[in-house]
Order: structure tokens, then C-alpha cells, then sequence
């Protein structure tokens, strides 16, 4: 079945087809990796490294000691943001997307991705924040908030920008046009109990792009969308394709 995307009409055209691999071919099953709960040393780079259990050491606030960013979620809902702080196992209480967010209704959704969007060397918080359900089926109305790093353990940072998105239930990085800089990945709502998995390509200076693109149009031969998307159809492996495994 193919579907259109004629309820947007403002898709952006272009994009070269490119094909995702999910099993990344990066760095994934870290060997030589401490023990549970050991610090861990970045590695390469700026430093930004994958642990063995899927967490992202990077420097999220700029103070020069690694961070660690968690999402046992996959999807951004349950993103934390533990701080290195120099005691115990190096890292303060995990912070979570809704406190680094500040003053969000309680009933609204937020969701958080961390990557270097716009790949000047400081890694960038972006949040997806959707208004709380209503009773119609038309899909809400969500805000994107990027946020510049560096971005301090209370969510601050010196340039945000806003710009608003149909609502989104999942977030994920990943890199579908393999030009190295991350790509958001959004798990959207469609319209009639329909979702489908866009993109928004990272870009030096914006971040981020504001058009959503059809991740089949790098994931699909001719980029037709097949059906529709499922939640665990995020890309999972996205930092793969960016960091190094960690070393102790
Ligand atoms: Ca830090
Ligand atoms: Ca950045
Ligand atoms: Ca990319």
C-alpha cells in the first residue's frame, strides 16, 4: 500500500536516497568495558563515547567532565541527563527531560534527544513538547525546542529556538543521509490512528532542519512509504553511527 504525504505539502524534496542500516556497522558491542556502574573515559574526538549499556558519555553542560545521557526508552520519553559531578561513580542524580525542560504543564508530554546537531563541538538538548490530549483525532500540535549547547543541569542554555511540528509520541538520533551530522527521527502521528517515522536532517548553524522528511526516503527503495510505522521502528542504533565505545 502507498500512501501520500499531501497533508503536509511542505515536505522537503531532494533528499538522496540513502539506506539506513540499523545494525550500524559502529562501534556496538564495546569491548573491554568496566564493570557496571564504573566510570567511564570518553573516547576520541570531543570525547562523546557509547557505554556497553547503550549510554552516551558526553560533555552536556561544558564544565570538562563527561555526562551521562540514558533513554532505557528508546524513544526520548525517558531520557536523563546524569551530570559528572567527581564523586562516587563520577555522576550526580539523573536529571530528567521534564526538569531540563522547565516550566512544562505536568500534563503536557516531553521528550529529549542529545546529539551535536549542529556540529560546532558543544552537544545540543532538543525537546519535544506536546500539548496534553484533546478528543479530537486531529493530530495536536507540538513545539520543538532546540537548545544550543552547551546546556547547563537546570536545562539553560545561551540560544534556543522554537518551532512548532505535528505532535510526536518517540524521538531518536540517527544519521539517515550518512553525512555525519545526527538527524533528529520523530515517531509522528498521522492523522487516524496512523504514525509515521519522520526526519528532521541535522544542519551546520540551524540544528536542524524545520521540514519534516519521510524517513522512507532514505530507507526504502524509491522512498515510497510501506504501511505504517510502527514505535519500536526508531532507530535504535543511532548513536552507533557516531561514537566510539567507551573505555575504562
Ligand atoms: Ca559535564
Ligand atoms: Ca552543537
Ligand atoms: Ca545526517
Amino acid at each position: 500500500m502507498t500512501y501520500s504525504y499531501a497533508r503536509t505539502g511542505v515536505l522537503a524534496a531532494g533528499a538522496a536516497l540513502a539506506l539506513l542500516c540499523a545494525c550500524g556497522g559502529g562501534p556496538a558491542g564495546a569491548p573491554g568495558g568496566g564493570a557496571a556502574g564504573s566510570p567511564t573515559r570518553p573516547a576520541g574526538g570531543r570525547g562523546d563515547c557509547v557505554t556497553p549499556t547503550g549510554d552516551q558519555s558526553t560533555d552536556v553542560d561544558g564544565d570538562g567532565r563527561a555526562d551521562r545521557v540514558s533513554d532505557p526508552s528508546g524513544s526520548g520519553r525517558r531520557l536523563t541527563v546524569s551530570f559528572g559531578d567527581g564523586s562516587g561513580d563520577g555522576h550526580g542524580t539523573p536529571v530528567t527531560a521534564r526538569e531540563l525542560a522547565g516550566r512544562v504543564p505536568a500534563r503536557h508530554d516531553v521528550l529529549a534527544a542529545v546529539a551535536d546537531f549542529d556540529d560546532d563541538g558543544h552537544v545540543d538538548l532538543v525537546l519535544v513538547v506536546t500539548p496534553s490530549s484533546t478528543p479530537m483525532d486531529d493530530p495536536r500540535n507540538a513545539e520543538v525546542r532546540l537548545r544550543f549547547g552547551p546546556v547547563s543541569p537546570a536545562g539553560r542554555a545561551d540560544r534556543e529556538e522554537r518551532f512548532p511540528l505535528f505532535e510526536a509520541s518517540g524521538v531518536a538520533v540517527a544519521d539517515y543521509d550518512h553525512d555525519d551530522f545526527p538527524d533528529l527521527a520523530l515517531y509522528q502521528y498521522w492523522g487516524e490512528g496512523y504514525h509515521q517515522i519522520v526526519a528532521l536532517p541535522g544542519e551546520r548553524g540551524s540544528g536542524l532542519g524545520r521540514e519534516p522528511v519521510p524517513a522512507s526516503r532514505y530507507t526504502r527503495p524509491g522512498g515510497e512509504q510501506e504501511g505504517w510505522d510502527r514505535l519500536e521502528d526508531l532507530p535504535r542504533s543511532g548513536l552507533s553511527a557516531f561514537l566510539a565505545p567507551c573505555v575504562s
